[in-house]
């Protein structure tokens, strides 16, 4: 099958971090200059090598300041550059939140950055994309960039102050993420005047279907975040009320990596992750929308390698929302990297038991294996002993055509309970083509059988599956000009 075939040198991809901004990066050296609308902050110029550094975006969150910066490195040379090193040096201490296209390292004030495996070269006139977030106790000013640039036969030095400079346009720092007012009675706009949970209830898994607290057919329609560890700033009410009211949105899905950078095994800050998750948590309660607290492994590819620090995180969430109706708990996005079904069913079934000794009720979603595409496998053996349990299945619809549907509808057959808890129009990679085409025969197919189905991502990150546009700083009240072809065909749905 030609399809799989592509689909899985595409879902390859996925394993690399920075490969959906690195894909973009590498079409870009086929525009022209003026083909690219980013009007650089600063320029830096030197014989060597043109580097363009722009701040994407700024904002706050809880005590630290965020900021998204990205570079563009142009090869002004008759030769080809074979590689390059750069150094950023800022007013202050800086901390990294989330790097691609690049090796990344902070020391003190100095940010290094040496290419990834697949940019160090950059052809004649070419140019690559690099970027990053940085976090700092107060804002960090860029002071200065220096770097080596080789190419081949000469090595050069650059070195400018980007100071004052930096920021000719200044860019409007993002108000903090409000803090929850809890509220007794959840506000609705609603044409029936209800929210979501007001409208189903506590859902439950009866069949293959997902259902509301009367037994009604349930398919929830839903948003995903962009991982929380880079994009906290998306978990704010006004946002999840603007998709709620003007999206039709029931749902979100709070996203958060354990394995990448910033992981919440790899030296993410559990604690601030915890409580970012509860503040989406509580703004989803207020409106009375669905929350997916998603464990979003991805590159630790066995939800085994970290199953100890699951178990104690749904213990702690599920001990925290026993009592509420609107909480899901998605307990590893997408197995991948060999993973059996059986190894699923083992770590599922510890995290489940942590889960229900808290919580009987909560729907549970289980990733299945190869990135969450086969659920054919798990519906050849289902977990079995528990209620209210959901398999996984996620597309990307410009990856992922015909050959998948007949997978998910041959699990339903069998009886498999499905939720689509992440899909995109782009390419497996995030980024790439986007195929409203495709996109639109797989959400009839969703509707036709009833599955939920949640929209990666939000955010403003440069690449096909984010709904806003990288120009886009807001971070709610998202107008039509602020989304991408995904943003504004998903709107549509
Ligand atoms: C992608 C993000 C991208 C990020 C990358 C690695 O869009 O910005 O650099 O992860 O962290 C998935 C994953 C999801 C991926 C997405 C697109 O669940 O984490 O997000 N995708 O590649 N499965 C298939 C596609």
């Amino acid at each position: 099958m030609n399809d799989d075939k592509h689909a899985n040198r595409t879902r390859l991809h996925t394993l690399i971090c920075t490969i959906a901004v690195c894909i973009s990066a590498f079409l870009l050296l086929a525009l022209p200059a003026s083909a690219k609308a980013d009007a650089p902050v600063v320029s830096v110029k030197a014989d060597a090598l043109a580097v363009s550094v722009k701040s994407v975006s700024k904002w706050t969150q809880g005590n630290e300041k965020y900021e998204q910066i990205s570079l563009t490195l142009k090869n002004p040379q008759s030769a080809k550059i074979t590689t390059w090193m750069l150094k950023i040096d800022f007013d202050r201490n800086i901390r990294m939140v989330n790097s691609w296209c690049g090796t990344y390292s902070v020391s003190g004030k100095r940010l290094t950055i040496k290419p990834a495996s697949f940019n160090k070269q950059i052809p004649k006139g070419g140019r690559i994309e690099i970027g990053f977030i940085i976090k700092a106790p107060s804002r960090a000013v860029a002071k200065s960039l220096s770097g080596t640039v080789w190419n081949g036969s000469r090595k050069s030095y650059i070195s400018r102050r980007i100071g004052a400079a930096a920021s000719p346009t200044p860019v409007p720092t993002r108000k903090p993420t409000p803090t929850p007012t809890p509220k007794p009675t959840p506000t609705s706009s609603s044409p029936s005047g209800k929210t979501p949970v007001q409208q189903y209830g506590r859902l439950k898994v009866k069949g293959s279907s997902l259902v509301s607290s009367t037994g009604k057919t349930v398919a929830l329609k839903g948003v995903s975040t962009h991982g929380i560890n880079w994009f906290p700033q998306y978990v704010n009410k006004a946002a999840f009320k603007n998709l709620r009211d003007n999206w039709g949105v029931q749902c979100i899905r709070l996203a958060m990596y354990t394995e990448e950078y910033n992981g919440y095994c790899s030296g993410g800050d559990k604690n601030a992750l915890k409580k970012l998750i509860q503040q989406g948590v509580q703004y989803a309660t207020e409106l009375g929308m669905y929350v997916i607290i998603d464990w979003h492994i991805l590159s630790d590819g066995n939800p085994q390698k970290n199953q100890a620090e699951a178990v104690r995180f749904f213990n702690s969430m599920s001990a925290l929302y026993k009592n509420r109706t609107n909480v899901i708990y998605e307990i590893c996005n997408e197995p991948n990297g060999g993973t059996s079904w059986k190894n699923i069913k083992d770590y599922a079934t510890q995290v489940i038991k942590a889960i229900r000794a808290n919580d009987r009720n909560a729907i549970i979603l289980v990733g299945t294996p190869t990135w969450s595409q086969d659920v054919d496998v798990a519906a050849a053996s289902p977990i079995t002993g528990y209620s209210n349990i959901m398999y996984t299945f996620h597309f990307y619809a410009a990856t992922h055509g015909q050959s998948y549907r007949q997978k998910v509808q041959n699990a339903i057959k069998k009886g498999l309970p499905v939720f689509v808890s992440e899909f995109g129009i782009s390419e497996a990679s995030g980024s790439g083509r986007a195929d409203t085409a495709e996109g639109d025969r797989w959400i009839s197919f969703l509707k036709k059988n009833n599955i939920s189905y949640v929209c990666w991502n939000l955010s403003n990150k440069s690449e096909t599956s984010a709904l806003l546009k990288p120009s886009c700083t807001k971070t709610s009240g998202f107008a039509a000009a602020d989304l991408t072809a995904q943003g504004r065909w998903f709107k549509n749905k």
